[in-house]
């Protein structure tokens, strides 16, 4: 089977040929392994392209029309095909396509509605939410009033009527539904009418299921909440980076948080590879690579538990989920994260709810499907991806054993070869 795209990377192999290597190395990595971190994917070639070009050369701080350097007219064309593509894919009222990571976008949101002290309300880091929703270690820990949601501990899923109760005896200025490690699908609804009800803001990060809600396969939060952050780089399958979605109300005060608020110049050739990701996620074909990320967690989920692997929640309605490889198998998530890494299999330790681990070697496992899913795979690889996973977990104090595993891990992905 033939790869689908190539690199073109004659000049630096010309002129650094440490970097080159490098770089060579990690393609490679990345094809003869199972990548199963749920927040990374595989771009196209078109683009790695426009990432790779010469919009990288400009400074345009401002905005489209209106900018504070000049020479900017086609800088102009690009941000605005960007702000277009990424307004129509989400139905959105006001997009700001410039936010150059997911943590700047949610800073530039909570700058933009809140003083400090204020209180808001999001899910704790421990049970699936992120940094920058509220942990003390992070900004929005430190400068905000943080009242924090986990997930119920019978179900291990949200449990919307506490949510309620906790935003009602708390009155958060902002209500924040966002995730990076739960793998259910969100009741959008239900948190906008708990926001309205606290006269809270309505705030969703949908960084890990963008390409879901995109593709209709999740609900799409954007048309009814007041304001939406996503990366661009994870089921979106896109450049790394941010954008923000909002209502008109809110537009001008969050433009004005993230320039000059907080960013300068914007990556333009980072947009530029934003509007080519927009445009691939309108196509038709985008709904069917949604529609098989689902099915192919589904089933690696089923499989898995079918090796006696224990999965948060008991399965999952999204892109990854979590596998408590301590009640499973006596390892730590360190220690499984370890033995797949010497597999060629990927994943990251991670916290599963109410864990008595620490977050550096905690219980659990977060695995999921875009990338397998971006090379081809269907529902029944992932038996035999269930299958790897098992027998590396099984074999982790065997370095033969684990080598022999990546051996054949390498052998199933040439089936499923993507970049030459
Ligand atoms: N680091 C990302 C993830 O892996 O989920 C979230 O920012």
């Amino acid at each position: 089977m033939a790869a689908k795209y190539g690199m073109h990377l004659d000049f630096l192999k010309e002129e650094d040929t440490e970097i080159y290597n490098a770089i060579q190395s990690e393609k490679q990595r990345q094809m003869e392994g199972i990548e199963l971190i749920p927040s990374e994917n595989l771009v196209s070639q078109a683009v790695l392209e426009a990432m790779g070009s010469v919009p990288t050369n400009k400074y345009s701080e401002g905005y489209p029309g209106k900018r504070y350097y000049g020479g900017n007219e086609f800088i102009d064309v690009i941000e605005n095909l960007a702000i277009e593509r990424c307004k129509k894919l989400f139905k959105a009222e006001h997009a700001n396509v410039q936010p150059l990571s997911g943590s700047p976008a949610n800073m530039a949101v909570y700058f933009a509605v809140m003083e400090p002290n204020d209180t808001f309300m999001g899910m704790k880091l421990t049970e699936g939410g992120h940094l920058t929703h509220g942990h003390p270690v992070n900004f929005s820990g430190k400068l905000y009033n943080c009242v924090q949601y986990g997930v119920d501990r019978k179900t291990e899923k949200l449990d919307y009527d506490e949510i309620e109760k906790q935003a009602k005896e708390t009155k958060p200025k902002l209500l924040l539904s966002g995730y990076t490690a739960y793998p259910r699908e969100i009741d959008f609804k239900r948190f906008r009418e708990i926001a309205d009800k606290v006269g809270a803001f309505c705030m969703a990060d949908i960084a890990h299921i963008a390409g879901l809600c995109a593709a209709g396969v999740h609900e799409n939060p954007v048309p009814y909440f007041d304001a939406v952050t996503t990366t661009t780089h994870k089921t979106l399958r896109g450049p790394r980076g941010a954008v923000i979605m909002c209502k008109k109300d809110f537009a001008e005060k969050i433009d004005k948080s993230v320039f000059p608020g907080m960013q300068g110049g914007p990556h333009d050739h980072i947009t530029a590879a934003k509007a080519v990701c927009f445009k691939e996620a309108l196509q038709p074909s985008f709904k069917d690579y949604a529609k098989q990320i689902v099915k192919n967690s589904k089933a690696l989920a089923k499989e898995l538990m079918d090796k006696g692997l224990r999965i948060v929640s008991n399965g999952t309605d999204n892109h990854l989920m979590l596998v408590d490889v301590f009640k499973s198998r006596g390892l730590s998530g360190k220690e499984a994260e370890l033995a797949l890494e010497k597999a060629g299999i990927y994943c990251n330790k991670n916290t599963i709810p109410f864990d008595k681990r620490t977050p550096w070697d905690p219980s659990g496992i977060r695995i999921g499907t875009p990338v397998l899913t971006t090379r081809g795979m269907k529902e029944a690889d992932m038996k035999e991806v269930a299958s790897f996973i098992a027998k590396a977990l099984d074999s982790s104090k065997s370095s033969s054993g684990l080598e022999a595993i990546k051996n054949e891990v390498k052998a199933f992905c040439i089936n499923f070869p993507f970049y030459r």
